[in-house]
């Protein structure tokens, strides 16, 4: 069976490589898009990756993941700091989900150490820019073999 993996990017991620690339880095959503398919491609699974900038819509993607994706890529952006709806939809699809960010979010200001998503994903990969993309595909299929 095919594996598949949703990559699901939060609020403001679209302006990625336009904007504070001393922060986020000079690499924009869509070079990561294609980056994930390529990994895709050498794991041998299937990937949809989707942006939104608002917390509903973030919602009703997770809840149509159910069935349809076995685990999910969940940068979350802001929302992350903020979002108990957010926590409460990863809990609600019974998915494996990685919380992925760009920046060390430890490193940074103090309210961005508080994470609603840490407690309901199964791990979290931050502070290594575009590549923590591939990091997290890594990291789920690692943990469907152990799971299986
Ligand atoms: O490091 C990450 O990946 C974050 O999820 C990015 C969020 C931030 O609120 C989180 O604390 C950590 C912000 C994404 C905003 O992206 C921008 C891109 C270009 C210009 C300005 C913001």
């Amino acid at each position: 069976m095919t594996r598949s993996i949703l990559i699901l990017n939060g609020p403001n991620l679209n302006l990625l490589g336009t904007r504070q690339p001393e922060v986020y880095g000079p690499t924009t959503l869509a070079d990561i898009e294609a980056m994930c398919y390529r990994k895709a491609k050498v794991l041998g699974i299937e990937i949809v990756f989707a942006q939104s900038n608002h917390e509903g819509a973030l919602i009703d993607t997770l809840h149509a993941a159910r069935g349809v994706h076995d685990g999910i890529v969940l940068n979350a952006g802001a929302y992350t700091h903020t979002s108990v709806a957010l926590m409460d939809a990863i809990s609600s699809i019974m998915l494996p989900v990685v919380e992925l960010h760009l920046s060390n979010i430890h490193a940074r200001e103090e309210f961005r150490r508080t994470s609603f998503i840490a407690p309901v994903a199964i791990g979290q990969i931050c502070g290594f820019g575009a590549a923590g993309y591939p990091l997290a595909m890594d990291a789920l299929l690692s943990y469907f073999g152990e799971t299986e």
